[in-house]
């Protein structure tokens, strides 16, 4: 870190120049950016610090200006979402590999998206028959694919909508950050904490055998659980909004997961969990 004060105005622009210094801050605002940015003009004299690189602006707690470190400051707000987030790391000790991605959008993406699913998806509420009782759950679904396939789970058979724009660009997002493929997707909508999901597995014969279940989440943060069928070991995290976590290779043989009820929580949570339905 270099302030201004310290260099005279010729040597400054002869470092900036031979790009031995390039980034100013507002030691005021915390904030760094190029000289040229329309918002670096309101940098007092004063209170300019410049940097050598980008780290050494963040390191020293300044951040980038959204307007002239556009890609860098888009970087900085992901990895203060996902401080310290390592998505290789198997969260289950055992018998399957679950990955934890933290937030994959934006704050600002994930509120449109969720505004847009609670508008536009034809939510209806979920069908099982149970011991030969026909039961309609609180919480909503929708199920979406490639093709309007069949699908058979708690002993009801539902027919997929083809996909829509923005769950396209959902399912890309999802993929490009998994590195799986998707070709259906099952939404649940929990109108609030009231509303969760018993403990299961997704294990239906349709679904690719030890395939991905990327699970993305979207408005109130929820508590999702895992526990072992055999040990009854339980692992359990919390799901923010904007968040993606994947199970795959033999969770759903030898685990179980749940969305617990809870009373604290009075908003919405949209989960999409994309599949690879057999066909
Ligand atoms: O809402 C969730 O996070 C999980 C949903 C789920 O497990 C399912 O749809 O099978
Ligand atoms: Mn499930």
């Amino acid at each position: 870190m270099i302030t201004h004060l310290a260099n005279p105005d010729r040597q400054l622009a002869a470092d900036i120049r031979a790009g031995s210094i390039t980034f100013a801050g507002n030691k005021r605002m915390k904030i760094f950016g190029t000289l040229r940015c329309a918002q670096g003009k309101r940098m007092k004299r004063e209170n300019r610090i410049f940097f050598q690189s980008i780290d050494e602006a963040i390191n020293e707690g300044y951040r980038p200006c959204g307007h002239c470190m556009n890609v860098a400051y888009h970087k900085w707000k992901m990895d203060l979402f996902n401080n310290n987030i390592d998505e290789t790391r198997n969260l289950l000790p055992q018998d399957g590999t679950v990955n934890y991605y933290g937030n994959i959008l934006s704050p600002k993406a994930a509120d449109r998206y969720l505004d847009y699913l609670l508008a536009s998806i034809p939510w209806q509420h979920d069908e099982a028959v149970i011991f030969g009782k026909h039961y309609l759950t609180k919480r909503k679904v929708a199920w979406y694919a490639d093709m309007p396939y069949e699908y058979t789970y708690s002993k009801v058979t539902k027919r997929a909508v083809v996909w829509t724009a923005e769950l396209l660009e959902l399912k890309a997002i999802v993929e490009q950050k998994t590195g799986e493929r998707f070709n259906s997707c099952l939404l649940n909508l929990y109108h609030d904490g009231n509303e969760g999901m018993a403990w299961h597995s997704d294990g239906e014969k349709d679904l690719m055998k030890d395939g991905a279940i990327a699970s993305l989440s979207l408005g109130a943060e929820r508590k999702f659980a895992f526990r072992h069928k055999q040990t009854k070991e339980t692992i359990s995290l919390m799901l923010p909004h904007g968040s993606l976590l994947v199970m795959k290779d033999t969770t759903q043989t030898h685990w179980l997961h749940r969305l617990p009820p809870t009373t604290t929580v009075k908003r919405p949570r949209v989960n999409l969990t994309f599949r690879m339905m057999l066909r």
